[in-house]
Formats: C-alpha cells, sequence, structure tokens
C-alpha cells in the first residue's frame, strides 16, 4: 500500500520557522515499523508551512497514498481538520488515521471530523496491525489502541505501553522523508528517543494520561546506531525527545560515554533535564554531558514560587535532594550546567490560578538574571491532565479556541489578573531576554545568524515599531497588533 504521514505546520512562538524546523520524531518511527512491502511516505508539513495546500496536493499528486497519516497536537487540531477535508475532496476514498497527543487524549473530536481510524497511544504496532487488516481484508477487532468506525464507533482496549528492552520497536526509517529543510539555528536538526515515559506526575503534562507512570529505554547500542543513522542523514545537531531522560542518571552517563568512545561527540546535543537530578548528580553528571556535546540544556523549573510549584505538581522533581537538603534545587542545577559551559533554556509557567503580577513579575526577573534562553508559558489546559480540570472547576479557562492552545497565548486567567494581561508581561519581557543571547549564537554559526538575523529580529519584535520601542507609543498597541499577526499566523491553509 502507498503510505504518506504527515505531522502539522502549526509552529509556536519558540519556534520561529526561521531558526527551527524540526522532524516528528514519531513518523519516522512509524514509518521505520510497518512491513517493509508498503511504501512510506514521511511530509513535515513545518518545512512548508507557507504552502501547505500545494504541498499537500502535490504529495497527493506524487503518492497516491490509499492511507494518510496525521500526527496532532491540541493547537494543530483545527489545521488536521482543514488537511483532512482537502485530502478528501483529493481522493474521496483515502483511509484517514489520527495519532499523537491529542486524537489519543481526546478521540471523540476526531470522530466528528471524518476519519476513519484512531491510534491511541504509542503507534508502531498498532499502526503495522491496522495495516495488515486492511490489506487482508480482516476486522479489527484484536487490535488494541486502535479506534475505528463501523456502525458506530468501536473503541478497542489500550495497548500495553511496550517494553523498548525488548527490541519490539523497530528502527526509525529516515529514507521515508520526502520533503527538505529540518535546521536548528541553521544546522541539520534530527530528533532521536533513547527512552520514553516518567514516574512524576507534573499536573500540566499530557503524559500520564498518555502512558500511564513508567520508564523504558532503548540499549546504549541502538541509540548510537540512531545517532549515525541521523547523522549519515546530515544531522549535525541532534535532539533528544526523550519524556524524561534524567529518571536514571546512571545511565545517562553510560549513554554520555558511549557518546565520547563511539566519537559521535561533535554533534551539538539538546536535551530537556529536571533540575533535583541535575543539581544533585551534576558534579559528575554535567561534565560528561559538555564532553558528549551537549550543548543546550531545556531545564523544567516551572516555576520559582513553593506555591505554584505545589499547584503544578512539579515540586519534587524540584527539590533538591539529600541529607538536610530539601529547597529548590533551580540554581544549583543552573550553575552546574553553566559552569560546565552549557545554556540553560530556562522552562517556567507563569499565570497559575493564585498568580498574582508580582508572582509573575518574581518569575519573569528570575528568567531575566538566571536563564540564557527565555521557554516560558502559560498553563494551558489540554485533554484530561489534572490541571485542566482544576482551571475548569474554578472557572478561569477564558479562551475555547483551541488552535490558540499552543503555551504561549495566555488562554487561562488568574483570580486576580485577566489571560491578556498575564500574556503581555510575558511578551514584553521575554523578547529582550532571547536578543541577548544573540552574540553567543553568532559565535557558534556566525553565518547563519548574519544572514538570518533581521529575519529573527523581526519574528521576535513583530508588531512593534520604532516608536513603541523608544517609549513614544503605548506598548499595548504593540502587543495589540502583535496578537493581530500571530491570529493570521495561524491559518495555515
Ligand atoms: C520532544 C517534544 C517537543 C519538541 C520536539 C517536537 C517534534 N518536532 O517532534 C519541541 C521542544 C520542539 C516541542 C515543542 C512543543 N511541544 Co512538545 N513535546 C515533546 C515531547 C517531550 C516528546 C515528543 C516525542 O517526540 N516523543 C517521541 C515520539 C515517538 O512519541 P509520540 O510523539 O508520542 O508519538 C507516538 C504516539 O503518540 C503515536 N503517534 C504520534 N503521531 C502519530 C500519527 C499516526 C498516524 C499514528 C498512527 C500514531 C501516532 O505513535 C508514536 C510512536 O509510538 C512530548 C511529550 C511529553 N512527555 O511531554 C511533548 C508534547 C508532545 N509537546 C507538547 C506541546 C504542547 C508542545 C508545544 C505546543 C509547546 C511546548 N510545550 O513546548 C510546542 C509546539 C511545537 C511546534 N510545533 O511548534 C504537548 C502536547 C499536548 C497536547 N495535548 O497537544 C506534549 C505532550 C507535552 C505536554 N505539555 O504534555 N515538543
Ligand atoms: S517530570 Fe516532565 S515528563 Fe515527567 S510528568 Fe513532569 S513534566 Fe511530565
Amino acid at each position: 500500500m502507498n503510505i504518506l504521514l504527515l505531522s502539522m505546520p502549526d509552529y509556536f512562538e519558540h519556534m520561529p520557522p526561521v531558526a527551527v524546523r524540526m522532524p516528528n520524531g514519531a513518523l519516522t518511527s512509524l514509518a521505520g515499523n510497518v512491513d517493509n512491502h508498503h511504501r512510506v511516505a514521511v511530509a513535515d508539513l513545518i518545512l512548508c508551512h507557507d504552502r501547505v495546500r500545494e504541498t499537500v496536493t502535490k504529495l497527493f499528486h506524487d503518492i497516491d497514498p490509499d492511507v494518510l497519516g496525521l500526527s496532532v497536537m491540541t493547537f494543530q487540531r483545527r489545521t488536521a481538520h482543514s488537511i483532512i477535508d482537502l485530502a478528501r475532496t483529493l481522493k474521496p476514498g483515502v483511509k484517514v488515521v489520527v495519532g499523537g497527543y491529542d486524537p489519543s487524549l481526546a478521540p471523540d473530536a476526531y470522530q466528528e471530523m471524518g476519519v476513519d481510524y484512531i491510534v491511541r497511544g504509542e503507534g508502531e504496532v498498532t499502526f503495522r496491525e491496522l495495516l495488515r487488516a486492511l490489506e487482508r481484508r480482516q476486522g479489527f477487532e484484536n487490535i488494541c489502541g486502535l479506534s475505528y468506525r463501523g456502525d458506530h464507533w468501536v473503541h478497542n482496549p489500550a495497548r500495553p505501553v511496550h517494553r523498548l528492552e525488548d527490541d519490539e520497536i523497530w528502527p526509525p526509517n529516515r529514507d521515508a522523508r520526502v520533503l527538505q529543510g529540518y535546521t536548528l539555528l541553521g544546522r541539520q536538526v534530527d530528533v532521536i528517543e533513547t527512552s520514553r515515559g516518567c514516574t512524576y506526575d507534573c499536573s500540566f503534562c499530557s503524559i500520564i494520561e498518555m502512558r500511564g507512570r513508567n520508564f523504558h529505554t532503548y540499549s546504549v547500542k541502538r541509540v548510537l546506531r540512531d545517532i549515525r543513522d541521523a547523522r549519515e542523514h546530515g544531522a549535525r545537531t541532534i535532539f533528544l525527545v526523550d519524556d524524561n531522560i534524567t529518571l536514571n542518571v546512571r545511565r545517562f552517563e553510560q549513554l554520555c560515554h558511549a557518546i565520547i568512545e563511539a566519537k559521535l561527540n561533535k554533534l551539538d546535543y539538546f536535551v530537556q533535564a529536571m533540575t533535583s537530578s541535575i543539581a544533585a548528580q551534576g558534579e559528575t553528571l554535567a561534565p560528561l554531558m559538555r564532553r558528549a556535546g551537549f550543548r543546550y540544556v531545556f531545564l523544567g523549573i516551572e516555576n520559582i514560587l513553593e506555591g505554584d510549584l505545589q499547584f503544578l505538581r512539579a515540586a519534587a522533581k524540584n527539590t533538591e535532594r539529600g541529607p538536610g537538603n530539601h529547597g529548590n534545587s533551580t540554581l544549583k542545577a543552573i550553575d552546574c550546567l553553566r559552569r560546565n559551559r552549557m545554556y540553560v533554556v530556562g522552562g517556567l509557567i507563569v499565570g497559575n490560578p493564585d498568580d498574582t503580577r508580582e508572582s509573575i513579575e518574581a518569575n519573569l526577573a528570575f528568567a531575566r538574571r538566571f536563564v540564557d534562553w527565555p521557554y516560558i508559558q502559560h498553563p494551558t489546559p489540554y485533554p484530561r491532565t489534572p490541571m485542566t480540570e482544576h482551571f475548569r472547576r474554578r472557572g478561569l479557562i477564558t479562551n475555547h479556541r483551541l488552535e490558540e492552545y499552543d503555551g504561549t497565548t495566555a488562554v487561562v486567567r488568574t483570580e486576580f489578573i485577566p489571560a491578556e494581561e498575564i500574556e503581555y508581561l510575558r511578551w514584553k519581557a521575554e523578547r529582550w531576554m532571547k536578543v541577548r543571547h544573540m552574540p553567543t549564537a553568532f559565535l557558534h554559526d556566525p553565518w547563519f545568524v548574519l544572514r538570518h538575523a533581521p529575519e529573527m529580529l523581526a519574528h521576535t519584535f513583530r508588531g512593534c515599531t520604532l516608536r513603541s520601542m523608544v517609549g513614544l507609543e503605548d506598548e499595548r498597541n504593540a502587543f495589540a497588533r502583535y496578537q493581530l499577526i500571530r491570529r493570521q499566523e495561524r491559518a495555515y491553509l
């Protein structure tokens, strides 16, 4: 069969496509796990976000898919709907399958969208079995993790999470990609998984409802093979997409050693990490990470105030461990990473239910002072997270347009401040923090920064004018223009 797999073109504030166009790891993993007589094409639509209709039309013409698969996050749901409508006009009989976080956690929304199958949770084996059933014209009743349309919608039982240790999941297939242009600040980027899952239960995170609290790991040998494969496909930067690689620090250290021994440490690595692990074990881990090529570490700081951390259920992962140590581990983790010449991408969440202007300002001031690149978001009520329920109960959700649930649009208010004001505070502070990092980016990739600095600055300061920047115009006017531009950007088709 001919199979076309698409990821959505929707991007958000911290990932402007001029600087960041990342592949979707799910699609290549799915492509690597179908039986090998199928012809699979993977297209990450972020690579053509400004000509989606033309690209999808051309792909249908070139590939003539029997099956179309879409990977969707919640804020991309509206775009997914438009793409499904387009697909139906291009080839009415194409079988449409959706998967990823949004279809898994809000399957009902997709039933009304004219899809044929919903793959819930991990997709590799479910999708493989679905294709076999389609090919052999068999029933679908034994395929765990699948929802399908008969006379009515049938939701088969969930599929147990995969034990990655058993090689049940075959390696990704990067040859299936049909579009080019992946980049992270000018270097070709690829994504690698070394583990899946997390044992914490932060209230804003979708992962627990998606797969429960567990942690499974690929062997170091397989990970090295995967990194080599990414490098052979042109990658110079690797983004480790693990949910929480720092759950097992000893294993992470082994991985760093293995990367160094395999001489794969000339690549740049990005990773997401938990502050408590870095604070507790960073003295041995951080130097090793640096030697292995790690350059940016996304730290899930979430918030610097204890009350907010309690609300986010993120206190445990941010608390310093060890005898007599019970304080917040953030500063120690940041210090450790910086001493080892790595940059801290500071993940903070502001606008929680009891936040005041002062508590938001305190977090912004912290980011200004301590992080190298701000990654500040607003709490966003994604389907079925405990946090969503909390906001709903307290009547604080003010915006139900899901395409705006991108993390940097405030869609909830606090008990004290309106959503718009929260977003304004973040927007106003964050732009300048980003500019500060430009010289560092320049030293690493001078050619890219020279060529693209005007575009990057134009993105960061869209809505602003010289007058608003020197104080001759109210910045709120600039913010209003920014919001308008952002709304226009969201129309991908
Ligand atoms: C790595 C990551 C990123 C990376 C890379 C994204 C990329 N291009 O792949 C970066 C940092 C760029 C990123 C950004 C964002 N992310 Co993100 N990200 C993740 C993370 C940690 C891992 C995703 C991953 O690659 N997993 C590995 C792959 C193999 O697994 P998978 O994607 O789940 O796919 C499996 C199944 O879902 C299924 N499947 C998926 N697609 C399909 C399609 C078909 C057809 C089928 C059959 C099956 C299927 O099968 C796959 C294999 O088993 C997740 C999860 C988490 N723990 O928080 C969040 C997560 C996906 N991100 C999320 C969000 C909200 C975002 C942002 C909007 C804001 C943010 N929080 O940073 C931005 C938007 C990005 C953009 N497009 O501009 C949310 C999504 C919530 C939701 N309900 O939609 C998650 C779940 C985190 C959370 N908050 O809980 N993200
Ligand atoms: S530690 Fe990270 S991956 Fe784990 S539940 Fe919290 S936010 Fe999600």
